[in-house]
C-alpha cells in the first residue's frame, strides 16, 4: 500500500510529457525507463468549425479514452512489478531475519549447552557434596549411637556407685555409733581411772603418815611374821610329808599328765600329786582337788591367807612360786604347757571376808607361750561371781612389775601390785595384795570387780582347770 502514492506521481508526469510531447512517453522506474508511443492526429483547421470541431472532439475522446487503457494497463504492469519486488524484499527480509533468527538460535543453543554443561557440574558437585554429607550424617549416627550406649552405661556405673557409696555411708555411721559407744566407755575409764588416781594420792598421803607411827613397832612386827612363815613352812613340810607317806609309790603317779586322769584313775582325795607333762624334763607337783565341782580340777593358783609375796618378777612368775599344799602360782610356763596340750576350762572360786563363796566358769581356756606373753584366751563364761565376766578380754598379754605389757600408758602391775593380764587396768587381779582386816581394800588389793564391786574383801582364791571334756 506504501507504493500507491509513487503511482499517481507516475500519472500526473505521463499526463504532463503527454501534452509537451505528443508522439512519444517515457516513464522512469528505478533503474528501469518505459517509454511508450502515440498515435498522430491530423491537422485542424479553425475555418472549418462545425462539423469538423465535432470529428476533432470524438478524435480526443478516443485517445483520452486510449489513453486511460493504457494508463491501466501501465498501473497494472507497475503493480505487477512492484508486487514482485515487493515480495522479493519480503522473501529477502523474511531470510534475513531467518537468519538472524536461527543465528539466535545456534548462539542460544550454544550458550544453553554451556550453561547445561555449568548446570551437570553443579548437579554433580551437588550429589557429591550430598553423598559427603550422607556419609557424615551415617557417621554421626553411628558415633550418637555409641555415646547413648557409652551414657547408658555411666549411667548404670553412676547408679552402682551410688548404691556402694550409700552401703558406705551405712557403714560408716555404723561404725561412728560404735566408736562414739567406745569412746563413752573410755571416757568413763579415764573417770575412774582419775578417781582411782585421787584416791592413790590420798592413800599415799595416809600410808606416810601410817608409816611414821608404824616405824617404832615394825621390827617387832617383821620378827613375828618370819616366825609365823617359819611356822607356816614346818606345818606345810609335816602335811606334805603325811600326803607323800599315804600316797602310792612315786613311779606309779609320774605319768599322769593332769588331775582329771588321777581322778579317772579312782584317786577321789584331794592333795598334792606328781604329774610329768610332754616336753618337761621333770615330774611336778600339783595340788588335785577332787571334791569341788565333780573333782579332777589342777590348781593352778591359791591365796587362802595372805602369807605368800606375789609382788614379784617376770622370771618368777614364768617358773612359778609358792607351795601347791598351800599358797603358789604354778608357773606361766607349765599354765601354757598344760593347756596347750589339749581343751581344758577354768573354774575361779572365790570366799569374801564374811564367809560368802562364788564361782567364774569358762568353758575354754588357755594361755600362749611366752613368746607371745602368755596371753590369755577365755571363752564361754558363767558362774555366780558376777553377771559379767571380770576376766580381761582376750588376747590380754601378761604383765609383771618388770614386764609392762598392758594397754595402759601407765604399769598396771606396779600400780595395782602382782603379776595379771592387765589390759587397762582392767576388772581383775587375783595375784593382788591380801589384805586383811576390816579397812577398805585399796586399789592394789585382790580383786574381782563384777563379783561385788572394788570395795570386796577376799580371803581366797582359786584358780584351777579341768578337760573340758571331763
Ligand atoms: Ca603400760
Amino acid at each position: 500500500m506504501g507504493h500507491l502514492p509513487t503511482v499517481h506521481y507516475l500519472l500526473l508526469s505521463v499526463v504532463f510529457t503527454m501534452a509537451t510531447e505528443r508522439q512519444q512517453y517515457q516513464v522512469q522506474h528505478g533503474r528501469c525507463s518505459y517509454t511508450f508511443l502515440l498515435p498522430e492526429v491530423e491537422h485542424c483547421g479553425t475555418g472549418t468549425e462545425g462539423p469538423f470541431k465535432e470529428g476533432k472532439l470524438e478524435a480526443l475522446e478516443n485517445l483520452t479514452e486510449n489513453n486511460t487503457q493504457w494508463l491501466q494497463k501501465l498501473e497494472n504492469y507497475i503493480q505487477e512489478n512492484v508486487r514482485s519486488e515487493l515480495e522479493e524484499m519480503h522473501q529477502k527480509a523474511i531470510h534475513s531475519q531467518t537468519a538472524t533468527m536461527l543465528e539466535i538460535s545456534s548462539s542460544l543453543l550454544s550458550h544453553s549447552m554451556v550453561q547445561s554443561q555449568k548446570l551437570t557440574d553443579v548437579e554433580m558437585q551437588v550429589l557429591s557434596q550430598t553423598r559427603r554429607l550422607e556419609e557424615q550424617l551415617q557417621e554421626y549416627l553411628h558415633t550418637t549411637s555409641r555415646l547413648e550406649k557409652h551414657v547408658l552405661r555411666q549411667a548404670s556405673e553412676s547408679a552402682q556407685l551410688k548404691e556402694k557409696n550409700r552401703l558406705l555411708e551405712q557403714r560408716f555411721a555404723e561404725m561412728e555409733v560404735r566408736h562414739q559407744k567406745e569412746l563413752n566407755a573410755l571416757q568413763q575409764e579415764k573417770r575412774s581411772l582419775q578417781d582411782l588416781l585421787e584416791w592413790q594420792g590420798r592413800l599415799v598421803s595416809t600410808l606416810e603418815e601410817g608409816l611414821v607411827l608404824s616405824s617404832h613397832n615394825s621390827t617387832q612386827l617383821q620378827r613375828q611374821q618370819a616366825d609365823l612363815t617359819d611356822s607356816v613352812q614346818q606345818l606345810m613340810a609335816t602335811v606334805t610329808h603325811c600326803n607323800e607317806i599315804s600316797r602310792p609309790p612315786k613311779d606309779d603317779m609320774t605319768h599322769y599328765r593332769d588331775c582329771a586322769e588321777i581322778n579317772r584313775a579312782g584317786i577321789t582325795h584331794s592333795g598334792v600329786y606328781n604329774l610329768r607333762l610332754p616336753n618337761m624334763p621333770n615330774s611336778i607337783k600339783v595340788f588335785c582337788d577332787m571334791t569341788s565341782h565333780g573333782g579332777g580340777w589342777t590348781v593352778l593358783q591359791h591365796r587362802q591367807n595372805g602369807s605368800l609375796d606375789f609382788h614379784r618378777s617376770w622370771t618368777e612368775y614364768k617358773q612359778g612360786f609358792g607351795d601347791p599344799a598351800g599358797e603358789h602360782w604354778m608357773g606361766n610356763d607349765f599354765i601354757h604347757t598344760l593347756t596347750k596340750a589339749k581343751d581344758f576350762s577354768l573354774l575361779v572360786l572365790l570366799q569374801d571376808s564374811e564367809g560368802n563363796k562364788a564361782h567364774s566358769h569358762y568353758e575354754h581356756f588357755h594361755i600362749e607361750g611366752e613368746e607371745k606373753n602368755y596371753s590369755l584366751h577365755a571363752h564361754r563364761f558363767s558362774g555366780t561371781a558376777g553377771k559379767t565376766s571380770s576376766l580381761t578380754r582376750s588376747g590380754t598379754m601378761f604383765s609383771t612389775k618388770d614386764h609392762d605389757n598392758d594397754f595402759c600408758s601407765c604399769k598396771c602391775a606396779q600400780m595395782a601390785s602382782g603379776g595379771w593380764w592387765f589390759e587397762a587396768c582392767g576388772a581383775s587381779n587375783l595375784n593382788g595384795i591380801y589384805y586383811s582386816g576390816h579397812s577398805k581394800v585399796p586399789y592394789n588389793g585382790i580383786k574381782w570387780y563384777y563379783w561385788k564391786g572394788p570395795n570386796v574383801r577376799v580371803s581366797m582364791t582359786t584358780m584351777m582347770v579341768r578337760p573340758s571334756d571331763f
